[in-house]
């Protein structure tokens, strides 16, 4: 084999790619990940921003494959930091002598599927083309920054900056007036650092995100310890849950709507003291029934309005024009209550749009704000947006691009048709955001590497009825929820001109695993290995837990949706 030739391409070195490298490279693959950063770490290589951490507990948001690693690395707080993450990350290249095998710096432009000879060329900004029987993307379902255009931009003379690209070097604002545009995830983690230093700091809000206290704080090491000595069990018990971490299947049997108000606010106030995203996961019918949701939606607006001093403040950080949970959970540590603070401001751009970006700061349709620096704190063009920016062709030369111009169509989020020997690690129509992403992505990473050494110098492809198949129950699926009814990243809405589908698989993690273990038991049923179709199919019917309850609380509200679904 030439230098340029790989038994497989990996695009990305995150959680994903490395994980994966160590996979493929222990089946005897000759393997090159490709990386745009100058070092691993993805997703917390590049969100360096004051406050970045996890929010799914650090003991649980860690690779599970590497016992030893698992025993021997201390996380120091329940929601460890960026930097934090990032070392493991580094630690765990270093361990598994990972570097060698990554291209870092280097930008993947294309990929095109040869027909003749059953293989990719892989195109670098480099100008390097690569050739390989496998590619799989490893790109991130967060990893391509969304900036909004502002006009007069190219005027402002002081500092700007974008979350999910913050500089490496430490960004001082002491002394500093500062702008932030953006209330999700990533503003709800930054306000709190940034107010700490800025001399005032104004806050831009679109749409308020609903946020459930971290209650974050350094691990015990009995607490520790305790974990470290059934991590087996632990780590079982997540994949058996709905989002893929414990406590986020419900235990409760009854309904919030069938219970009186105070036994499910008591039961509300045990999670939120609980703190971090099971919050929702306290009565099945929250996800599916907009009268359910309303009620765990106006206990979230009592705490935040508990929080805020200002009434005034504290009504407009209520969100009340999508069900909680609609848009991602933030999960925060003294949001709230930065707005107590004198130096910061509160602008509702509903009420007040931003007209323009000034040399000296922001114009709003009522003020003129003179800033130091500007934050952008908008997000990302999540799940589909750096799939978009490789010019990837398969078959026929079919570019990705125009077969998804109505919005990403997978089989199981694996691969799409037409596209042989294409993987996407939490590709779109998968658990992935909707989960625990580290317990989604060792499941594909698994699922991806015995299906390559099945595969072995052959061909793999999803028929288009199987594919088809599944993006219609991964739609009626979303129906049936809640999810539709906010205007979300989920559902492309924060990008626009992109089509509006829901864009993860709800069905939950354990009914996904066992669809996937089941598709491939059946001799990958749905996918056509070397030409040959096999007849097995599978239905992800079988594998959903119905919940008469739940479904008849849809079917009196939504008769549609349920219709739909079953
Ligand atoms: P990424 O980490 O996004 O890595 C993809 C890599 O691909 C990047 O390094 C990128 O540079 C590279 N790449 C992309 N395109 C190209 C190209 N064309 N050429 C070369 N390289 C390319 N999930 C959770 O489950 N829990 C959390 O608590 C959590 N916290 C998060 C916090 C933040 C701030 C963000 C943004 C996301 C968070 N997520 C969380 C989601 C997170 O993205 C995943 O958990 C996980 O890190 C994804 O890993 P990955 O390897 O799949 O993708
Ligand atoms: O992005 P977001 P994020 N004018 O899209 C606003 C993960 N994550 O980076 O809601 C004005 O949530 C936009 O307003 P609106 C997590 O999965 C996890 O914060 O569209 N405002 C919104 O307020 C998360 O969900 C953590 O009306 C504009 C904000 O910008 C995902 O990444 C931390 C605008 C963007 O919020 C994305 O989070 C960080 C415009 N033109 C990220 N465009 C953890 O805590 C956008 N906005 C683990």
């Amino acid at each position: 084999m030439s230098d340029n030739s790989f038994d497989a391409i990996i695009v990305g070195a995150g959680f994903s790619g490395l994980y994966l490298l160590h996979k493929l490279r222990g089946q005897g693959l000759s393997v090159r990940v490709i990386e745009m950063g100058k070092d691993v770490g993805g997703t917390w290589y590049w969100n360096r921003y004051p406050g970045a951490r996890c929010d799914i507990e650090s003991m649980e948001y860690s690779y599970s494959w590497d016992e030893e690693l698992e025993q021997e690395w201390q996380w120091s707080e329940r929601y460890s930091p960026q930097p934090e993450i990032l070392d493991y990350l580094g630690h765990v290249a270093d361990r598994h002598d990972l570097r060698r095998d990554i291209a870092f710096e280097t930008k993947v432009t294309a990929a095109h599927y040869n027909e003749d000879r059953d293989r990719w060329s892989v195109t670098t900004d480099g100008g390097e083309t690569l050739d390989a029987r496998f590619v799989v993307m490893a790109t991130g379902c967060l990893s391509s920054p969304n900036k909004p255009q502002f006009e007069g931009e190219e005027d402002f003379t002081g500092e700007t900056y974008l979350t999910g690209l913050w500089p490496h070097e430490k960004v001082d604002f002491t002394g500093k007036k500062v702008g932030l545009i953006g209330t999700g995830s990533s503003a709800i983690q930054s306000i709190p650092q940034i107010a700490k230093e800025a001399t005032e700091l104004t806050v831009f809000q679109r749409t308020p995100n609903f946020a459930i206290p971290a209650h974050n704080h350094d691990l015990d090491p009995d607490y520790v310890a305790s974990i470290k000595a059934s991590y087996r069990e632990l780590r079982a018990e997540a994949k058996e849950q709905a989002a893929g971490f414990t406590g986020s299947s419900v235990v409760n049997e009854d309904l919030a709507v069938d219970l009186p108000r105070e036994k499910v606010e008591a039961e509300l106030q045990r999670y939120w003291d609980k703190g971090g995203l099971t919050f929702m996961a306290s009565f099945s019918d929250f996800g599916v029934s907009l009268n359910s949701n309303a009620i765990a939606a106006e206990f979230i607006r009592d705490r935040i309005r508990e929080r805020v001093n200002d009434p005034d403040t504290a009504e407009l950080l209520c969100p009340d024009s999508y069900p909680a949970g609609a848009k991602r959970m933030c999960v925060d540590i003294g949001y709230y209550e930065t707005f107590n603070e004198d130096h910061v401001h509160l602008v509702d751009i509903n009420a007040e749009p931003i007209e323009r970006i000034t040399a000296a700061g922001l114009k709003t349709s009522e003020k003129d704000y003179e800033f130091d620096a500007i934050v952008f704190a908008t997000g990302f063009d999540a799940m589909t947006g750096t799939l978009a920016k490789i010019d990837i062709s398969g078959r026929g030369g079919k570019k990705l691009k125009d077969k998804w111009a109505d919005g990403p169509r997978t089989y199981l989020g694996l691969m799409s048709e037409g596209f042989p020997n294409l993987f996407l690690v939490t590709g779109p129509q998968s658990p992935s955001v909707i989960s625990n992403m580290i317990v989604s992505i060792e499941q594909h990473v698994e699922w991806i590497s015995d299906c390559i050494e099945r595969v072995g110098k052959g061909v793999i492809e999803p028929l288009e009825t199987a594919e088809n198949d599944w993006v219609d129950h991964c739609n009626a699926v979303a129906d049936l929820t809640v999810y539709p009814y906010a205007k979300s990243w989920y559902l492309g809405d924060n990008v626009p001109g992109k089509p509006r589908i829901f864009m993860a698989y709800l069905g939950g993690v354990p009914e996904y695993r066992r669809i996937c273990d089941a598709v491939a038991e059946r001799g990958y049923a749905g996918f056509r290995i070397d030409g040959v179709a096999g007849n097995a199919k599978v239905d992800p019917m079988e594998f959903m837990e119905q919940n008469e309850k739940v479904l008849a609380l849809v079917m009196k509200e939504r008769p549609e949706a349920l219709a739909a679904f079953v």
